[in-house]
């Protein structure tokens, strides 16, 4: 019954349109709906499509809808989460001490202070990183919603080693890099690499199809993966996922790892990756 009644949702969404927003149609069951669902959650890592994810609002985030991707409830060391934020909705963030924030434009547009220092534009592409003991606000601008991907982390402070401090940037104008002399890849280190001020890494990386790592990874650093374009297959544990732009994965210390891309053009994701500190 179930080959019978199901039919592919083929309704056009825009770009600012999230999938559990889509109309209903008598008839036509969205993907995801029954059955055929591409989200698993297992012991140490959760692959999950965008039409299972709900909303949260919450009492910070004005005229916002959050979506809670990764969260400590679920294995995770950190949170991750999509912020949709409606023309002129956005926050004021008190100080606080020990938790620091990063954010990446996906689409639309939005003004964010850091501190006491002045507003700042960010558009498609731009990125924030808001160190531990710092204030934010973050306002939508007035003509269009925007869609912000978002990671928060409590600060790990190592010994002798200062705190961080802020980073506006734009990912357009950062240089493109292989450490891995493998034709195909390329990597955009959004926070400095190497610096042992940070506990972790927002990076950008970009495959070519068909070109995957050197060999399945397996490593003690968690990872909160967003797919910004393209597609491919995604090795987690011991089974393979079909990835498309806005699944989110998260993979927990010591999950076996890998990516193919597939399709005709390049695809890319940005990768949250916990580095430079001991285990306790
Ligand atoms: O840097 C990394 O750990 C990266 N190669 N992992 C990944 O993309 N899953
Ligand atoms: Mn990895």
């Amino acid at each position: 019954p179930f080959a019978r009644t199901f039919r592919l949702n083929q309704t056009p969404r825009g770009p600012q349109m999230h999938p559990t927003d889509l109309p209903g149609q008598p008839g036509i069951v969205p993907p995801g709906a029954i059955g055929h669902n591409r989200g698993v959650v297992g012991r140490n890592f959760a692959f999950m499509p965008p039409e299972g994810v709900l909303k949260s609002r919450l009492p910070a985030w004005k005229s916002t809808t959050v979506r809670f991707l990764a969260a400590p409830s679920l294995g995770a060391g950190f949170a991750q989460y999509m912020l949709e934020i409606e023309p002129a909705g956005g926050t004021a963030q008190p100080i606080c001490v020990d938790l620091q924030h990063f954010f990446y434009v996906v689409a639309g547009g939005v003004d964010v202070t850091i501190g006491s220092d002045p507003p700042v534009e960010l558009a498609v592409g731009a990125f924030v990183y808001v160190p531990p003991g710092v204030s934010f606000t973050m306002s939508c601008h007035p003509t269009a919603p925007a869609r912000i991907i978002a990671v928060k982390k409590r600060y790990e402070k190592a010994e002798d080693i200062a705190t961080p401090t802020a980073i506006i940037g734009q990912q357009q104008s950062m240089p493109m890099t292989n450490h891995t002399g493998l034709q195909g890849r390329g990597f955009k280190h959004l926070l400095p690499m190497g610096d042992l001020r940070f506990d972790f890494e927002m990076n950008l990386m970009f495959f070519q199809p068909g070109v995957c790592f050197p060999a399945v990874e397996t490593h003690i650093m968690e990872h909160g993966l967003f797919m910004l374009e393209g597609q491919g297959l995604y090795y987690l544990g011991n089974s393979w996922h079909e990835i498309w732009v806005d699944d989110f994965i998260w993979m927990g210390s010591f999950c076996p790892q890998q990516f193919y891309p597939t399709g005709l053009n390049h695809s890319v994701y940005l990768l949250y990756k916990n580095v430079n500190r001991d285990v306790v």
